[in-house]
């Protein structure tokens, strides 16, 4: 055997040390996102529901002390998703906000993952609908919604397929409750110049203001709003909104009339949390047999 002078050096092909990848944790009713820098996600399958997103030890999302997470109504708080109708319509006779906040879906596993980022699908089709919602909206169609958790951000997107033959329509939204340390502190900008649709008066006017504070129950629509939305406070922004292929903007704060709704907690809850959720809601999106919309929000912390 020649001794070779110059050995080779151990070739350094290591597999990545496992503290330093993101983990997704599946349990039967959850799945959770978690990055080594510590940043994490929670999804229920009931609605696919994330009812929390940690950053720096922080929770960033609202959630009603007394909201169901069982399963038995839709969650109040986190970002329950709004499909296919918005509110309530004669046209489309299913419960306020449709079905997919209220189904069980489907886990379909991690997409890509790495040490600053984690993605995960989750899906719904007809055959995970109740029987009454099926008969309400006998559609065919195929969801799959997207949850990306990076460092400083999260991002959530849909891609709805009509797997019939015939034309559908629909609404879908994101019906993001945000934490906010004080309401009375916190302002919405991007808004102005836009006509919108108040649900309080029962109205509409255009928004005048650059940021637009909150002082009383506010439920608006603003339809095809051009940029991002900020959640200010204090010349600071707390969130940044920025949505592609998704048109209108939903304010709502319920204020004291939260006393009304029998799973809002605390009492007082309404003055630390704000909803900003992005959706096509103004107006009807038609979809033709075999196509597919698709659209999403990320929202980053400054
Ligand atoms: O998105 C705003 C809104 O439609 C408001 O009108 C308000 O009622 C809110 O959603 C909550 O609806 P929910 O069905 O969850 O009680």
């Amino acid at each position: 055997m020649t001794d070779r002078k110059a050995k080779p050096t151990a070739l350094n092909v290591t597999s990545p040390d496992p503290s330093s990848l993101a983990t997704v944790d599946v349990t039967s009713d959850s799945v959770k996102l978690s990055l080594p820098s510590g940043e994490t996600a929670n999804i229920l399958l009931y609605g696919a529901t994330v009812t929390s997103w940690v950053v720096d030890g922080e929770e960033k999302l609202f959630l009603s002390e007394k909201a169901k997470l069982d399963g038995s109504k839709a969650v109040r708080g986190g970002i329950p998703l709004v499909f296919p109708v918005f509110g309530t319509s004669d046209e489309v006779k299913l419960p306020q906000h449709g079905f997919a906040r209220t189904s069980r879906w489907e886990f379909l596993g991690k997409t890509s993952e790495g040490g600053s980022s984690i993605q995960v699908d989750f899906g719904l089709g007809p055959e995970n609908l109740s029987a009454e919602a099926k008969a309400a909206w006998p559609s065919n169609f195929g969801l799959i919604y997207t949850v990306t958790l990076t460092r400083k951000t999260l991002e959530t997107k849909m891609i709805i397929r009509n797997e019939g033959t015939e034309t559908f329509k629909f609404h879908v939204l994101f019906h993001t409750y945000f934490k906010v340390p004080d309401i009375k502190a916190v302002a919405v900008t991007g808004l102005k110049g836009i006509e919108y649709k108040d649900k309080v008066a029962s109205s509409t006017a255009q928004e005048t203001a650059d940021a637009l504070g909150i002082s009383s129950e506010t439920d608006r629509v603003y339809p095809k709003v051009p940029g991002t939305v900020e959640i200010v406070s204090g010349g600071k922004a707390l969130y940044k909104i920025e949505r592609t292929n998704v048109d209108d903007v939903v304010v709502w704060n319920p204020w004291t009339g939260s006393s009304k709704i029998a799973d809002f907690g605390p009492e007082d809850g309404w003055q630390r949390m704000i909803c900003v959720e992005a959706g096509n809601v103004a107006d009807w999106t038609t979809l033709d047999g075999g196509d597919t919309w698709e659209g999403g929000q990320v929202i980053s912390l400054e």
